[in-house]
C-alpha cells in the first residue's frame, strides 16, 4: 500500500518573506519546504555553496528540502536561440549543485514570457478574505498594463515567475517569441529536455512542468502544457520518469473542458506525477466564461471536489510531494498573494485529514 506522500509547504527563503520556518514546522505533518532562489538571475548556475546553506538552515530547523520551485528555464532556451546550449550547460551544472545536497524534484514551466496571470491578487470574498482572482473582461489588451497593476499590487514582494529585471523587456521578449508557435516551442521543450535528462538519471533529480496558468494561450503566446492530450505528448517525447510532472489542480482545472479528476489518476498511475499542487477553484460564471477565484481548500467552498482530487492520488499509488497551493488572505494577515501562512496550513490540515481518512478506509 501507498502511504508515502510528503506534505510540504513553499518558502521563499529568510530574506524574502516573513513567514519563518519554524512557523511552518509547527504546522502539522509539513515534513519539508519546496525552496527556491529568487534572486539568482535565470540562466545563471546556482553556486553549490548557496544550496548547501540553504539545505542546511532548512534542516537545522527540523524539515527537509528535497523539492525547488523553481529553477527558471531561460527564454533563449524556450525560443531556441543558439545560446540556448550555453544556459542548458548551465541548468545541468545546477541540477548536479542540487543533487549533491538531496533535492529530487525540480519544478519549472516552459511558458513564454509569463508565468500564470490573474486579474486581480486582492479579490475581495463575502467572508471579509482575499484571493487571487481571473476575470477575461479585467484582462488588459496591452500585457504592459498588467504588469503596472501587478507591481502595485504585491504588497512589495517579487512575485514568482514575475522577477521584475526580466520583465523590464517585456516588449523585447514578444520581439523574440514572435516566430515560436506552439510546434516551435514544443521542439524546443524537447530539445531541452533531451539534453538534461542523462544529467537528471546520473543525479537522480526528477523534471516536473508545472502546467501553463491558466491553461490556454493569452496575449498569443503559444501554450503546450495545457491538458490530457499535452502531458500525454510530453510523457511519451521524452519517455523516462525523470521527466515528469507537477501536477497543479487549480490550473488544469481553469479550463473546465479538462477533468482533472482523470488526469490526476491517469498520470500518477503512468508514475509521471512526482509534485502536485492542491488548490481548490470557484468558476464565477459557470457554463459561461472561465472566470474563477482562488477558493479555500475545502471542497464547497469552491467548484472542485477535494476529496477526489486527494483519492486520486493516494489510489494510484502517488509517491511525490504535495503541497496545498495558494490561499488566501485571512485573519489579517498581509503577505506575498496567495503564499499567506494561514490559509495554507489550513488547506495543508485539510489534506492531511483526507488523506488519513482514504489510508484508513482502504484497510
Ligand atoms: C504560482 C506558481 C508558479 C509556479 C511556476 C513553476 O504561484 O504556482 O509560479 O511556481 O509556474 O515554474
Amino acid at each position: 500500500r501507498n502511504n508515502l506522500m510528503e506534505m510540504t509547504f513553499r518558502w521563499y527563503g529568510a530574506d524574502q518573506e516573513k513567514i519563518t520556518l519554524d512557523q511552518i514546522r509547527e504546522i502539522p505533518g509539513v515534513k519539508g519546504v519546496v525552496g527556491c532562489m529568487m534572486d539568482i538571475p535565470v540562466g545563471e548556475v546556482w553556486p553549490e555553496e548557496r544550496v548547501a546553506a540553504l539545505v542546511k538552515q532548512v534542516e537545522d530547523h527540523g524539515l527537509t528540502l528535497k523539492v525547488i520551485e523553481s529553477v527558471n528555464i531561460h527564454d533563449d532556451i524556450k525560443v531556441g536561440l543558439p545560446s540556448r546550449d550555453k544556459y542548458i550547460e548551465n541548468y545541468k551544472q545546477t541540477i548536479r549543485n542540487l543533487a549533491k545536497y538531496g533535492i529530487k524534484v525540480i519544478c519549472y514551466n516552459f511558458m513564454p514570457v509569463f508565468d500564470w496571470i490573474k486579474s486581480d491578487l486582492d479579490y475581495q470574498l463575502p467572508d471579509g478574505s482575499k484571493t487571487l482572482c481571473f476575470e477575461k473582461k479585467d484582462i488588459p489588451d496591452d500585457p504592459q498594463e498588467l504588469l503596472d497593476t501587478y507591481s502595485k499590487g504585491t504588497n512589495g514582494f517579487t512575485l514568482p515567475g514575475w522577477e521584475p529585471e526580466r520583465l523590464a523587456q517585456v516588449k523585447h521578449l514578444f520581439e523574440i517569441y514572435k516566430d515560436v508557435d506552439e510546434d516551435k516551442l514544443r521542439e524546443n521543450l524537447v530539445y531541452f529536455l533531451k539534453a538534461i535528462m542523462p544529467t537528471c538519471e546520473e543525479c537522480d533529480v526528477k523534471m516536473a512542468i508545472h502546467p501553463d496558468d491558466p491553461p490556454y494561450s493569452m496575449f498569443g503566446l503559444p501554450r503546450i502544457i495545457k491538458n490530457r492530450e499535452d502531458l500525454d505528448w510530453l510523457c511519451n517525447a521524452v519517455d523516462t520518469p525523470y521527466n515528469g510532472i507537477t501536477l497543479c489542480t487549480g490550473s488544469i482545472a481553469e479550463d473546465p473542458a479538462n477533468d482533472v479528476y482523470a488526469i490526476l489518476e491517469e498520470f500518477t498511475r503512468r508514475g509521471r506525477i512526482h509534485f502536485a499542487h492542491v488548490r481548490n477553484i470557484k468558476y464565477l460564471h459557470p457554463g459561461e466564461n472561465k472566470d474563477f477565484y482562488e477558493s479555500a481548500h475545502l471542497s464547497e467552498e469552491g467548484s472542485l471536489d477535494m476529496y477526489r482530487i486527494v483519492q486520486a492520488l493516494h489510489d494510484n499509488g502517488f509517491t511525490g510531494f504535495i503541497r496545498p497551493d495558494h490561499g488566501r488572505m485571512i485573519w489579517g494577515e498581509t503577505g506575498r498573494p496567495g503564499y499567506g501562512l494561514f490559509d495554507r496550513a489550513l488547506g495543508v490540515a485539510y489534506i492531511n485529514g483526507l488523506w488519513e481518512a482514504l489510508e484508513k478506509k482502504g484497510k
